[in-house]
């Protein structure tokens, strides 16, 4: 294996805000240096400087110069002496609800800033209101405290929409090496949480390694090992495999689970008259066992049981959608909402053990319908965070999912949904890799960083702003390097222009409108 790997960004610069209340606290971002836009009146050339953008930056120490990271030593742990003095079960919501602020809450509130307190814009993002939405299960910080290596981050409606990448071997593709690489590919692009969905061997390893190795938030489906350890048969399941699984994954350091708990039997049925039955691979397993047994679910009946268990750990738990709809035909159908009817239900009782917990949404749901499933999901389930895959508005387009699900959730994530779990263009295809990881994260950022400008995050624009001005001032290096993958930009760039002409090959030199445009000025100028 490649032990030791570098992330490299065009004309950046990682840098570090300091907390006030913990000085100890360096918050890492990037800070992307501009050119001088350059103008001539006449003969005589003006210059004048371009401030420096910072942006948010998901790659940990990856992309630090000074730091070497050898993937068979791990990260080095950042939370640890933050975590030290805390004892088991004390969460972040079991601080946040004594409105103790933990190193954890300044933290995300100076990431989520970048560096608007400079710019002087203002923000109601403050240690103290992370801390209040904490509290209120509004806000959650994925943070096991057997997982010191990964950089807090927080998901909630009030914060930057967040994105999940899902990677992970099957039985039959991919081995140890290319997950890790995939996960600190995924955490180049902009992943701010992973999740290892491995179901084929060596699945301890892997996640192993891959949290040793991991800067980001990682979380899991414990239902999927533990149906290996049943050798696939779900009936086959018992609390107890679940339990050793669970403690299992706590221990090695997974930050949340997604686990299905809010399917009930009496509600398997509703999904009988589905177009596309259930397409949730927890979800099966879960009401298979239902149903062979004509029980109710071990999941539900052990939900407190599961919430003692993350709570020592401080593991937060992704109330899973077990019943969400697989096309656009059972979206918002009864099976669905009787399940979110659960899930309200729960997360209250993992609050009650002071457990921080989100739901997870659909999945496949056409445009009209959207509004539908975030309101009725913040009213039942109290303002919990939301995290939806896509959803996907259209069936039509396999090989092009990840389009089809960014627009749903570029909307979901409009109205308020916090996370949103990437799709790749191999959804329903394949297992995705590398260069799939990397269309689905930088697709996702486009639709999160949608939602953060018309949710009007404080600072979200900076970036378009500079990137539109770099554009208009054919400043082509400035451009690229503040965009979402600077790499593909320029390499399609180059491949039919001359870089640092004032026209590109899409109109031509006498049709470019941006250099009319400056034209215009300058007779104005001249006038
Ligand atoms: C996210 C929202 N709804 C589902 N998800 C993700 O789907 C979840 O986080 C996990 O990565 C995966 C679980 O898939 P199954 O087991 O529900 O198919
Ligand atoms: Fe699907």
């Amino acid at each position: 294996m490649e032990t030791k790997i570098k992330i490299n960004y065009p004309s950046s610069e990682k840098v570090y805000l300091q907390g006030k209340r913990y000085p100890e606290l360096r918050v890492g971002m990037r800070k992307v240096n501009l050119t001088p836009t350059v103008t001539f009146k006449g003969d005589v050339r003006h210059e004048e400087a371009n401030a420096p953008v910072y942006v948010y930056d998901t790659s940990g120490p990856y992309s630090d110069p000074d730091m070497a990271i050898d993937l068979k030593q791990g990260l080095p742990k950042l939370r640890q002496p933050w975590i030290d003095g805390r004892k088991a079960g004390e969460t972040q919501m079991y601080f946040a609800k004594q409105g103790i602020i933990t190193q954890e809450m300044e933290y995300v509130a100076i990431r989520e800033n970048m560096n608007c307190e400079e710019l002087g814009i203002t923000t109601h993002i403050t240690p103290e209101f992370v801390c209040k939405e904490i509290a209120e299960g509004r806000a959650v910080i994925p943070a096991n405290r057997k997982h010191p290596e990964s950089e807090p981050m927080i998901i909630g409606t009030n914060f930057l929409v967040k994105i999940n990448t899902n990677i992970g071997n099957s039985a039959t593709t991919s081995g140890i090496e290319e997950e890790v690489e995939k996960a600190v590919w995924s955490c180049k692009w902009g992943g701010d949480t992973l999740m290892d969905l491995s179901t084929g061997k060596d699945i301890h390893e892997t996640r192993e390694w891959i949290l040793r190795n991991c800067p980001v938030p990682v979380g899991t489906v414990p239902m999927y090992q533990a149906f290996e350890k049943v050798n696939g048969k779900a009936e086959d399941l018992t609390w107890e495999i679940f339990r050793d699984t669970l403690i299992e994954q706590c221990e090695q350091g997974v930050d949340y689970f997604t686990i299905h708990c809010g399917i009930r039997l009496k509600n398997i049925h509703l999904a009988d008259t589905r177009l596309t039955g259930i397409v949730s691979r927890g979800g099966s397993i879960i009401s298979k066992w239902c149903k062979v047994h004509q029980k109710e679910s071990f999941l539900y009946e052990h939900f407190d049981d599961i919430c003692d268990i993350c709570a020592q750990y401080d593991v937060a738990i992704s109330l899973g959608d077990g019943l969400r709809p697989g096309s656009t035909y059972d979206a918002n159908d009864a099976a669905q909402f009787a399940e979110l009817d659960t899930m309200g239900e729960l997360v209250e009782r993992a609050w009650a053990k002071h457990v921080q917990a989100f739901i997870e949404g659909p999945g496949h749901v056409p445009m009209h319908k959207i509004k539908e499933n975030m309101e009725r999901q913040i009213e039942k389930c109290h303002g919990a965070p939301f995290y939806t895959l896509g959803p996907l508005v259209t069936d039509i387009a396999p090989a092009y999912d990840h389009i089809t699900s960014a627009i749903g959730a570029s909307m979901i994530g409009w109205y308020g949904t916090a996370m949103l779990c990437y799709v790749t263009p191999k959804e329903h295809l394949a297992l995705p890799d590398k260069d799939d990881v990397r269309t689905g994260v930088v697709t996702y950022k486009i639709a999160a960083h949608a939602a953060d400008l018309a949710k009007g995050h404080p600072g979200a624009t900076v970036r378009d702003n500079a990137l539109s001005k770099a554009r208009y001032d054919f400043r082509w290096k400035d451009q690229f390097n503040l965009s979402l993958d600077p790499e593909r930009a320029l390499e399609y760039y180059k491949a039919s222009n001359s870089v640092d002409a004032n026209y590109c090959t899409m109109c031509g030199p006498n049709f470019c409108a941006a250099r009319i445009s400056h034209s215009l000025k300058s007779c104005e100028e001249e006038k």
